[in-house]
């Protein structure tokens, strides 16, 4: 499968794997747009948006809540071992748009959160920002400034993390292979990175098992999923470089 790239993978110094929803769905995470997908059950715009979250912080909370606590008891799949594996061997920068923390927890060294992560909080008001350890006996919960506190998370209609996103689009323009895989890359600005590995002539690989909006602009779409094919692409990897 991956002979075609033989050359390409040889002399490849830095890939950058830019996922989303679909690399955890094998850890028992849904997706947002699938056939189980978040999205067919909850409206975005009453859930995942600042307006939603002022008009009512206990719901939004609630969900967020529940969220947390089915991530906190999932584990990595083969196919975030598997990428935290090829750091032994190639400059690898995970960008990811999940806020589930199983990128680092896979070992992956170089992870930017796209869009936060749900393991924090930040106020609404003050710079106030930290790790959530229990589960809060009340929601909204209050920061010391009397504000109540959110997510550490991007929603619709909001900027992502500025030092992280300036990061992104300076490794992208950097790398010689992006490996696009889980994502419907239907959210800006994230589905821009693509555009900025291409200004440096990068090889484009898509890892999904259904055809995604930019699946014509890529150099090879493999359809299957990522706890399939990322295994194979380290072992792969590890034979030619050895
Ligand atoms: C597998 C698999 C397996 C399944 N293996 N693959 C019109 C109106 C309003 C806004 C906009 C608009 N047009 C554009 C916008 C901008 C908007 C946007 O892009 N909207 C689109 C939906 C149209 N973007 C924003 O608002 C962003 N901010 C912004 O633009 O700011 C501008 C600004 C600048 C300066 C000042 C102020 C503002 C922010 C976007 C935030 C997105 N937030 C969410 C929620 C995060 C928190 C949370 O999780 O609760 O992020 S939405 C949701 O979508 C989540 C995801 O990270 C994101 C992307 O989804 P993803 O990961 O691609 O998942 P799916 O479900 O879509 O796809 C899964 C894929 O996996 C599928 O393709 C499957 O086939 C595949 N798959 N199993 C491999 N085993
Ligand atoms: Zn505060």
């Amino acid at each position: 499968m991956f002979d075609i790239i033989k050359d390409k993978l040889k002399e490849t110094k830095k890939i950058i794997f830019v996922t989303g929803a679909g690399i955890s769905q094998e850890s028992g995470i849904p997706t947002f747009r699938g056939k189980d997908g978040l999205w067919r059950k909850y409206d975005p715009m009453q859930l995942a948006t600042i307006e939603a979250f002022y008009e009512n912080p206990k719901l939004v909370w609630e969900w967020y809540e529940d969220r947390r606590g089915n991530i906190l008891s999932a584990k990595p799949n083969p196919g975030h071992f598997a990428m935290a594996e090829i750091e032994k061997f190639k400059d690898v920068v995970v960008m990811t748009q999940n806020i589930d923390g199983l990128h680092q927890k896979a070992g992956s060294s170089k992870v930017l959160e796209l869009h936060g992560s749900i393991i924090r909080i930040k106020c609404t008001s003050c710079d106030f920002e930290d790790d959530i350890i229990t589960k809060f006996e009340e929601v909204p919960p209050k920061c010391l400034c009397g504000k109540i506190l959110r997510p550490d998370v991007v929603w619709f209609g909001e900027p992502l993390p500025q030092k992280v996103w300036r990061e992104a689009m300076i490794e992208s323009s950097k790398c010689d292979i992006m490996i696009i895989a889980g994502t419907s890359l239907v959210v800006s600005p994230a589905n821009t990175l693509p555009i900025y590995a291409k200004q440096n002539d990068a090889m484009l690989i898509e890892i999904n098992p259904e055809e995604t909006i930019m699946s014509s602009q890529m150099d090879l779409s493999i359809r299957d999923t990522s706890s399939n094919i990322l295994p194979k692409l380290l072992t792969y990897i590890q034979s030619i470089q050895n």
